[in-house]
């Protein structure tokens, strides 16, 4: 048996192109104009295809190298003789594989299926990338079929499957070098589509935002995202993507709260914990929704009904090495403060060690972020969904007060309050906040 061997052909221009797909492995039984690898230029993707049908047997090259016209791509092992002549008609894969390979990079409709592909040479780069030297770090098209956007940039493997699946390329954002829309890309939207999130045909993709090569303006450092921030991100996207956001603002007179909680300095010490201002706020936020209870829901079947709580639980973001968490305190209303405050040191604790249990991150119903440990003035805060409001606390700062006669010096906590404004309308977010501020400036009430 023979062996040939196929090798990259004129893929126009003397810089190369970087292997970013390989479609075989070794073993694998191809046909003549089957594709072997998709490469990418600074102007194109291009599936390179075999010169000859039989087994691959050896493979010379890998993701990320970099190839020139004439590299070696793989070793075949000439299946039958003839089977390698393009023109034969009589290759060892049955025609309709040789359709179907044909489709894969055919970018006009035109082939009647049972055509070979042209050869190799002619085969490539049929469809050159429009990307001009004004926009260089916009992807570049690949090859499309006929009817196909050309601003989506992924390659035909992808686009036949999309096509299979009736996706249209443009709503789906590609994770791929440069935007570069990939196969698990397309399994993800369609997983998605089925999920009800949304629609395959609806036509309301966003936009995709265009990969920028960096390191074209100086050194860069490349780093692997942790699976949380991953998931941070997702759930934010999907947050923000959804819930139309009111942020309110507000700050709480705690003057006589500081007071009171420093007084308890030694007390804590006794008692083998710490106390800081968020149990307090933790308790005021759930005396707040006691009375606001529409803050303390969550919208259901699709929005036709809501969830009221009859429960307290409030969850805590807490700042991670990992990234984000939100453990949540269970029956907050119900908790002396310094249950609470035993609660946030044991939860951000268990955080921090990434010992959280399932459990302790599920069920809350509203959800407090405190940076006033770490400083700012004001943030707005990303509705946890499906709860439906969220408050950020920032750090407290003494200023001066107009008391009616003159000004005096208080401690001022800045606080903000976003919510889904589908539930919750500005007069709810209003007395909820208001409230709040209240009770933080009158803790006495928080027993009443
Ligand atoms: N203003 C001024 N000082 C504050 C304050 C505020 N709003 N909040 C806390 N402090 C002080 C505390 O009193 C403490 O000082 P003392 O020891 O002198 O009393 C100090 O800051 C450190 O507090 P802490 O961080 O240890 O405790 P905490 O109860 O305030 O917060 C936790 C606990 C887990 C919420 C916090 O450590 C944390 O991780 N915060 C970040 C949350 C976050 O990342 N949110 C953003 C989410 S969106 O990306």
């Amino acid at each position: 048996m023979a062996s040939e061997k196929v090798v990259v052909p004129d893929i126009g221009g003397s810089e190369g192109a970087e292997v970013i797909e390989l479609l075989v492995a070794v073993g694998d039984e191809v046909s003549v104009d089957q594709g072997l690898i998709v490469l990418e230029s600074d102007k194109a993707s291009m599936e390179i295809p075999s010169t000859a049908a039989g087994k691959v047997t050896e493979l010379f090259v890998a993701e990320g190298d970099q190839l020139v016209e004439g590299a070696p791509i793989a070793a075949i092992e000439v299946a039958a003789e003839g089977a390698a002549a393009p023109d034969s008609g009589s290759a060892a894969q049955p025609a309709q594989d040789e359709a179907q390979a044909a489709d894969d990079a055919e970018p006009a409709a035109a082939a009647p299926p049972e055509s070979p592909r042209p050869a190799p040479a002619a085969a490539v780069d049929e469809a050159p990338a429009p990307a001009t030297d004004a926009a260089p770090a916009s992807p570049p098209a690949a090859q499309q079929g006929a009817g196909e956007p050309a601003d989506v940039y992924a390659g035909p493997a992808v686009r036949k499957l999309a096509r299979e699946l009736g996706v249209q390329l443009e709503q789906v954002s590609g994770s791929g070098p440069q935007g570069r829309v990939l196969k698990e890309d397309l399994q993800q939207f369609v997983r998605g589509a089925l999920a009800g999130e949304r629609s395959v045909a609806s036509g309301q993709a966003l936009p995709a935002v265009p990969e920028v090569d960096f390191a074209r303006f100086g050194e860069v450092e490349v780093t692997q995202r942790s699976k949380l921030d991953k998931l941070t991100a997702a759930n934010m996207q999907r947050s923000w993507l959804n819930v139309p956001h009111v942020t309110q603002f507000d700050d709480a007179d705690i003057t006589e709260l500081e007071d009171f909680r420093r007084g308890l300095k030694a007390e804590a010490e006794r008692r083998g914990t710490k106390l800081s201002p968020l149990p307090f706020v933790l308790k005021a936020c759930a005396a707040a929704l006691r009375d606001n209870p529409k803050l303390n829901s969550s919208l259901a079947r699709g929005g036709e009904d809501l969830v009221y709580k009859q429960y307290c639980h409030i969850g805590m973001a807490v700042d991670t090495p990992a990234g984000l968490m939100v453990p949540v305190i269970r029956d907050v209303d119900r908790k002396s403060v310094w249950e609470v405050a035993e609660e946030v040191l044991t939860l951000a604790e268990l955080a921090r060690e990434r010992k959280l249990t399932p459990s302790q991150m599920q069920g809350g119903g509203f959800t407090v972020s405190s940076l006033g440990n770490i400083g700012g003035s004001g943030f707005t805060p990303i509705v946890n969904t499906p709860e439906v409001g969220i408050l950020g606390v920032s750090r407290a700062q003494v200023r001066p007060v107009w008391d009616g006669s003159a000004f005096a010096p208080r401690t001022l906590l800045p606080l903000a309050l976003s919510y889904d404004h589908r539930v919750v309308n500005g007069g709810d977010g209003g007395r909820f906040l208001t409230r709040l501020v209240e009770l933080l400036g009158d803790i006495r009430q928080l027993v009443m």
